[in-house]
């Protein structure tokens, strides 16, 4: 039987021995860079592959990402022919669905406002508005944005999301292809991106998304730091086109401390912890997808290498 490798800069393997372990005693658990023969690699656990890449792995069957995300996998990158799958589950959907929620109502609510009004004792009265008056959009309708738009929905919110090819929510309003992001913009104050960074998605929150958003309205970045413009952000809550962003992604992480999101009075910044799935419930998919790659089956959330998501 072939050897799992663990490999990630991020991720502690010992939090992920035992559960997997526990499921599968018989596991051959390795954590790189201490793998003895490379040929005895057939599953790989990986955040972002190793500088050297996994070429020397001549019979890995699969990737399984330590993130729902797979752009840092580089996919054209990995060896041709080896399947790859996310790591995403329900309990890590939910978490996200709280964090939109979360960061919807924040805005909704004017507590951004409030939390500058009181550090300079400022007594403002805004009147609080009822949800179904505010109409949020999300940006991709996956696994996480799907969870989310449904939970902003039982929230009062008026909810619209955004995805590649046509969708039916109920409850929700769905657009699809360019022109529907732009359409969709128009109506929601509050958007949330939770799109796979690819080529296609690359730089999407940008000034032209800005400008069709009404004056005034927040952004959210959930996705990866790749999807915005930071000029363009800039620029938009400098103008007042936008009042307001919250940022969990960029391009460098940690955020440098020269960086001029850290300070700015508009801009709130989370440390990439948006949502997280934790090892315990994630180790019976992993299993799963070690037995399926063993068996030549198609993976859980399994990517479409071609489509990068
Ligand atoms: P999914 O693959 O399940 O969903 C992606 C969605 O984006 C789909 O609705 C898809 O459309 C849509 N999409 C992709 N490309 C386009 C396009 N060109 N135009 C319009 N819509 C597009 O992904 P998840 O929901 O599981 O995750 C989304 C992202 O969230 C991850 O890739 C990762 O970057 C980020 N993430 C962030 C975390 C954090 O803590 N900040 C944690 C986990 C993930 P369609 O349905 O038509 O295919
Ligand atoms: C991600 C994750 O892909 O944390 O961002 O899972």
């Amino acid at each position: 039987m072939g050897a799992l490798l663990f490999c990630s800069n991020l991720d502690d393997p010992e939090e992920w021995r035992p559960p997997l372990t526990k499921l599968m005693p018989d596991l051959d658990f390795r954590v790189y860079p201490k793998f003895g023969d490379p040929a005895d690699i057939d599953f790989a656990m990986v955040w972002r592959p190793p500088e050297e890449g996994l070429g020397q792995f001549k019979n890995l069957k699969a990737i399984q990402s330590l993130g729902a995300g797979v752009n840092q996998l580089n996919l054209a990158s990995l060896p041709k022919g080896v399947a790859v799958a996310r790591l995403v589950d329900e309990v890590l959907a939910k978490a996200m669905a709280e964090f939109c929620v979360l960061t919807a109502l924040r805005y909704h609510r004017n507590i951004d406002v409030h939390e500058r009004n009181s550090r300079v004792k400022k007594w403002e009265y805004i009147i609080p508005r009822p949800a179904e008056q505010r109409t949020v959009g999300m940006l991709g309708l996956g696994a996480l944005g799907g969870t989310a738009a449904k939970l902003l929905k039982t929230i009062g919110f008026k909810v619209c999301g955004w995805s590649r090819a046509p969708k039916t929510i109920e409850g929700v309003e769905c657009f699809a292809g360019p022109d529907g992001l732009y359409r969709m913009a128009a109506k929601t104050s509050i958007v949330i991106c939770l799109l796979p960074l690819t080529p296609e998605t690359q730089g999407i929150l940008n000034r032209k998304l800005f400008d069709a958003m009404p004056q005034g309205s927040f952004l959210v970045n959930l996705g990866r730091g790749g999807h915005l413009k930071e000029a363009d952000l800039l620029a938009a809550l400098e103008s007042g086109r936008l009042a307001g962003a919250t940022l969990d992604v960029f391009n460098t992480e940690p955020l440098p401390d020269d960086h001029p999101f850290w300070n700015h009075p508009k801009i709130l910044v989370t440390p990439h912890v948006a949502s997280t799935g934790g090892a315990d419930t994630a180790a019976t998919l992993v299993v799963e997808n070690i037995r399926r790659a063993r068996a030549g089956k198609p993976l859980i959330n399994q990517v479409d290498r071609a489509k990068g998501y």
